[in-house]
């Protein structure tokens, strides 16, 4: 299959794709300087093919979020609340139970828990809370914790990052999702979540986790106040980090949602910028296997045309989104397995039902 490609500047990268050659930091901002969109697509959408022929992974999910309470206040952030607001919560560990029995989705066969950070919560909070998911639903995997978060469990526990992570794979940690990332950029992390674990702590907590033979995901948050060179740059920290330790199975680009936020007054990034993200993606991190387009996030018809973009995942039924909905998503939070399948299939992709770690499911939800 040969690229057609308009703008000449990306005759030599097409000729790459085609030759499996590592883009290097300078092609990626090659990409990000080109208007040829429809190149980019066909250039992302080859490697896609490629890799997962015409197959889009969606599974059964569930999102709990233990609390909103958070002692930090990232700028990008509509999701957390301080501890006297009236709305913050924290949910007990049999309140999470009882959520997750009220709202599992049938066939379901993961829970994602991420929060915000509470200085009064210690490990033991945590170990509870796994312990009790596990009791209740043994055979559902546990996707929870983003490094921001072991990282300051490890700091208000007094523990190693190592400790933590053993601890909370011990009480029924299955893996971690990828958020936290945002972008690692010293300067723009300075400006955007300055009190928060670096790009340092950050990459430490995958190495503690992928050294113990669990996977994660890695995402990054796109489209406020950095440029395209801080978005190579994250893009390339993470393929070093694959290239060592392999354990991210997969990324998800995060388009950034300004409502209620601090960056309020920022436009929201472009259907343009989103699809060109999402192929720069599948092109530069040539040893990460899967690309997500968050539907929760992208917009159900934009989560539909990313799977001609690079884009080889949907997430799944998700079922009480609220971190994106705090910051003016649109989207349902929520939905079922049958939807999921008719817009995969309205897209001209085959709808495959997966679980966390990407094994495909057979059954009836599969058909
Ligand atoms: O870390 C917060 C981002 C992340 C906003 O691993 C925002 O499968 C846009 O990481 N606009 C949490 N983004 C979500 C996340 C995630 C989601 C789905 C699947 C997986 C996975 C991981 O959301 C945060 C932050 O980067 N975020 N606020 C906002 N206003």
């Amino acid at each position: 299959m040969s690229i057609h490609v308009s703008d000449s500047s990306l005759l030599p990268i097409a000729e790459k794709i085609q030759a499996g050659t590592r883009l290097s930091f300078e092609d990626g901002l090659v990409i990000y300087a080109s208007h040829d969109l429809p190149a980019i697509g066909a250039m992302a959408n080859y490697v896609r093919e490629k890799l997962h022929g015409g197959k889009t992974y969606f599974n059964i999910n569930l999102h709990i979020n233990p609390t909103n309470t958070c002692f930090m206040s990232c700028r990008f952030c509509a999701f957390g609340r301080k501890a006297f607001d009236e709305k913050s919560y924290i949910r007990k560990p049999d309140e999470i139970v009882k959520r997750a029995r009220e709202c599992m989705p049938e066939g379901c066969t993961e829970i994602h828990l991420v929060g915000g950070l509470d200085p009064r919560l210690k490990i033991d909070y945590y170990c509870s809370y796994l312990s009790a998911l596990k009791e209740a639903f043994p055979h559902i995997h546990i996707k929870t914790l983003t490094p921001v978060e072991v990282a300051f469990i490890a700091k208000m526990s007094k523990m190693t990052i190592g400790e933590v992570v053993q601890k909370l794979a011990d009480a029924g940690m299955g893996s971690m999702p990828g958020g936290g990332a945002e972008i690692f950029d010293e300067e723009v992390r300075e400006q955007i979540c300055e009190h928060k674990c670096d790009a340092k702590g950050w990459f430490e907590t995958h190495r503690e986790v992928h050294t113990r033979g669990l996977k994660s995901n890695c995402t990054m948050l796109y489209g406020h106040i950095e440029q395209p060179r801080h978005r190579i740059d994250h893009l390339i920290r993470l393929r070093n980090h694959q290239d060592e330790f392999g354990g991210f199975q997969c990324f998800i680009p995060l388009s950034f949602h300004p409502a209620n936020t601090e960056f309020k007054h920022l436009p929201p990034p472009s259907g343009f910028l989103e699809l060109q993200t999402i192929a720069i993606s599948r092109l530069m991190l040539d040893n990460i296997p899967h690309i997500k387009a968050y539907w929760i996030m992208l917009g159900i018809k934009q989560a539909q045309i990313a799977q001609w973009f690079g884009a080889n995942d949907i997430d799944g039924t998700v079922v009480h989104e609220e971190i994106y909905h705090d910051a003016g998503a649109t989207t349902p939070t929520g939905m079922t397995v049958t939807e999921l399948k008719r817009l995969i299939r309205e897209c001209g992709r085959e709808p495959v039902l997966r679980n966390t770690v990407y094994e495909e499911i057979g059954g009836p939800a599969a058909t």
